[in-house]
C-alpha cells in the first residue's frame, strides 16, 4: 500500500496561467472522478507566474488534499515550460495533462487511462471534434494547422494541439518541451520511438471564466516550431547529411559551369564570358555552395560537442 501512494496511477498536470475562477471547481471535480474509479492520483499543477490569485487558491486546495501538490514560476515561461516541469514531478504510471480552465472534462480520465493501460497506447492525444471556440480564430486556423502538420510529420491525428492528453510514464520521461513545443508532443514523441499513438473523442465545453492566451502569433510561432522539429529530429545528429549534400551539389554545378565557361572562352574563341548571366549562376552557385558546407561542417563540430550526442533511449533488454 505504501507503494502505491508513493507510486499514484495517474498523475494529472495542470498548466496554468491566470485561472484563478475554475481552479477550485476543476479540482472538485477531479477528485470526485477519481474516488468514483478509486484510482490513487497525484494533481500537479503548475502556475506559471499567474499575476491573479491563482497560486493563492492551488495552496488553499492543496492544503485541503494531500494528492494536489503545486510548483509556481517566478515567472512565465509558457505552456510548454509548465508541461516540461509536471512531467519532470509526475510520479505515476499514466500522466494525463488538462487545460485548467475547465474546457476539457476530467469525465474523460477514465477511458484515457485505459487506452494506456490497456489497449497499450503510448499517447493519447484527445480531439475536440465538436468545438466551442470561437470559429475565425481558433477552429479553422486550427484544421489548417493540423492537415499541415499531419503531412509534414507523418502523426495522425486531427488535434494535435489538445490540452486534454495521456501518457506512458516512460513518454514523459523520454521527452523534453520546450519554447513552444508543446503543440508538437505527439511528433516528438513519435520521433523519439513511441509508435502506438491514438486518439480519442473528447468533450469540449465553452470557457466558463477568464480569457484564452492564445493569439495570433501562435501562427507563426507554431510553424517555425514545427520546422525545428522536423529538422532536429532528421539532422539533428547529422547535419552535414543535409548541408553537405546541398552544398556539394551546388558547388559541383557551379563548377561544372565555370569549366565549361572557361572551355567556350579558350577553345570556342570570341566569347566574353562575363557578359554571359551563366557567369554569374556558376559563380552564385560555387559561393553558395561552400557556404551551405562549411554550415554543415559548423554544425558537425557543434553536435559533437553536445552533451546528449550519445543519448539513445532503451526500450528494453534482454
Ligand atoms: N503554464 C502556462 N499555461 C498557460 C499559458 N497560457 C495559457 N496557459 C494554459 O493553457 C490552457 C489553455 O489555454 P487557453 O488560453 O484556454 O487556450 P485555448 O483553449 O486554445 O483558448 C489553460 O489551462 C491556460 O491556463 C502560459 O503562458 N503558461
Ligand atoms: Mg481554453
Amino acid at each position: 500500500m505504501t507503494l502505491l501512494i508513493e507510486k499514484p496511477q495517474i498523475s494529472i498536470v495542470i498548466p496554468l496561467y491566470n485561472e484563478e475562477e475554475s481552479l477550485p471547481e476543476l479540482t472538485a471535480w477531479i477528485e470526485k472522478v477519481m474516488n468514483q474509479h478509486n484510482y490513487t492520483y497525484e494533481i500537479i499543477m503548475v502556475d506559471d507566474g499567474s499575476n491573479d490569485d491563482s497560486w493563492n487558491v492551488i495552496k488553499k486546495l492543496s492544503a485541503g488534499n494531500k494528492n494536489i501538490r503545486g510548483v509556481k514560476f517566478r515567472r512565465n515561461y509558457g505552456k510548454s515550460a509548465a508541461l516540461n516541469k509536471g512531467f519532470e514531478k509526475a510520479l505515476g504510471n499514466v500522466v494525463i495533462t488538462m487545460d485548467a480552465d475547465l474546457q476539457d472534462s476530467p469525465d474523460e480520465i477514465p477511458e484515457l487511462y485505459d487506452m494506456i493501460t490497456n489497449e497499450g497506447y503510448d499517447l493519447v492525444s484527445g480531439w475536440k471534434k465538436k468545438r466551442y471556440d470561437s470559429k475565425l480564430t481558433k477552429n479553422l486556423p486550427s484544421k489548417i494547422y493540423n492537415s499541415v502538420t499531419r503531412r509534414l510529420s507523418g502523426v495522425k491525428l486531427h488535434d494535435m494541439n489538445c490540452g486534454l492528453k495521456a501518457y506512458r510514464h516512460d513518454v514523459v520521461k523520454a521527452i523534453e518541451v520546450y519554447g513552444e513545443m508543446h503543440r508538437y508532443i505527439p511528433v516528438i514523441a513519435k520521433w523519439a520511438g513511441f509508435k502506438k499513438i491514438g486518439e480519442k473523442v473528447v468533450v469540449h465545453r465553452k470557457r466558463q471564466f477568464g480569457v484564452t492566451k492564445f493569439g495570433w502569433e501562435r501562427f507563426i510561432n507554431g510553424f517555425l516550431d514545427l520546422i525545428s522539429i522536423m529538422f532536429v529530429s532528421r539532422f539533428g545528429r547529422k547535419p552535414m547529411h543535409l548541408f553537405g549534400t546541398l552544398g556539394s551539389i551546388l558547388f559541383l554545378a557551379g563548377f561544372i559551369i565555370a569549366g565549361y565557361l572557361a572551355y567556350a572562352k579558350l577553345f570556342l574563341a570570341g566569347y566574353r564570358m562575363t557578359e554571359r548571366p551563366l557567369f554569374y549562376l556558376g559563380l552564385l552557385s560555387m559561393i553558395l555552395g561552400t557556404q551551405l558546407f562549411v554550415a554543415g561542417f559548423l554544425g558537425e563540430l557543434i553536435t559533437r560537442n553536445s552533451s546528449d550526442r550519445n543519448h539513445y533511449l532503451v526500450e528494453e533488454e534482454a
